[in-house]
């Protein structure tokens, strides 16, 4: 298999350009306070499948998030799934060669690795359209990931199987439910009319 290699190059390098853009749109605020824990709490609040613990310790652990804004954050939140799919990609062509697996294991692992590997561009495309300022667009799209690891999910389960990719499928769904309540937050509202 020869997605990894050039998915991994084009993460880090996506890796150090988002950064530097959340960087610089983070130190656009001239106050800069720390706004993970607030962020993770209102996503948390607002819905009921995402983990504060998983959102903060996510974002807390990325230096350039405790200068960024709200776009900063949910471009780190996009890279941090970008990373968790490009190193699950790995773990599923691990497991598709480990001989571990019957037929249906082997059908559903091939099932999760189209998925994560569409997921993959999804979310490059979805921080490019994010920056050209189409939040709309990048929440559809953040939401089909999310929609991707459920899928990958089910594929086990379905048949009462234990998905090998659990965590991964989680993590996934997490980041990118994260990713889409920071988009969300970020959108500009239509202002009252009073
Ligand atoms: C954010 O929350 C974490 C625990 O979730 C805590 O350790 C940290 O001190 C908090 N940071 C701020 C700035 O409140
Ligand atoms: C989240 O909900 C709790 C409990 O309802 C509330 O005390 C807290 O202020 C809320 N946090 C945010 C940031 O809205
Ligand atoms: C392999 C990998 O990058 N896993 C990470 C996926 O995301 C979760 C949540 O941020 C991390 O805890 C994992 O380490």
């Amino acid at each position: 298999m020869t997605l990894h290699p050039s998915f991994s190059c084009l993460s880090f390098g996506l890796l150090f350009w988002l950064l530097t853009t959340a960087l610089s749109l983070g130190t656009t605020r001239s106050s800069t306070k720390d706004i993970i824990n607030e962020t993770c709490e209102k996503c948390a609040n607002q819905s009921m499948i995402l983990s504060y613990g998983l959102c903060s310790s996510s974002l807390l652990a990325i230096s350039v998030s405790h200068s960024a804004n709200l776009e900063g954050l949910a471009l780190v939140a996009m890279e941090l799934a970008l990373e968790n799919v490009t190193s699950t990609l790995a773990t599923i062509d691990k497991l598709l060669g480990s001989e571990s697996f019957d037929n249906f294991g082997l059908g559903c692992l091939a099932d999760c690795l189209e998925l994560y590997s569409d997921a993959a561009w999804t979310i490059v495309n979805s921080v490019g359209v994010f920056l050209s300022g189409n939040y709309e667009v990048t929440r559809t799209w953040m939401s089909s990931v999310m929609e991707a690891a459920s899928t990958c999910q089910q594929g086990f389960t379905e048949r009462g199987e234990v998905s090998p990719l659990t965590q991964e499928n989680y993590n996934l769904f997490q980041l990118c439910g994260i990713a889409l309540c920071i988009v969300h937050m970020a959108t500009p509202h239509q202002p009252p009319s009073n």
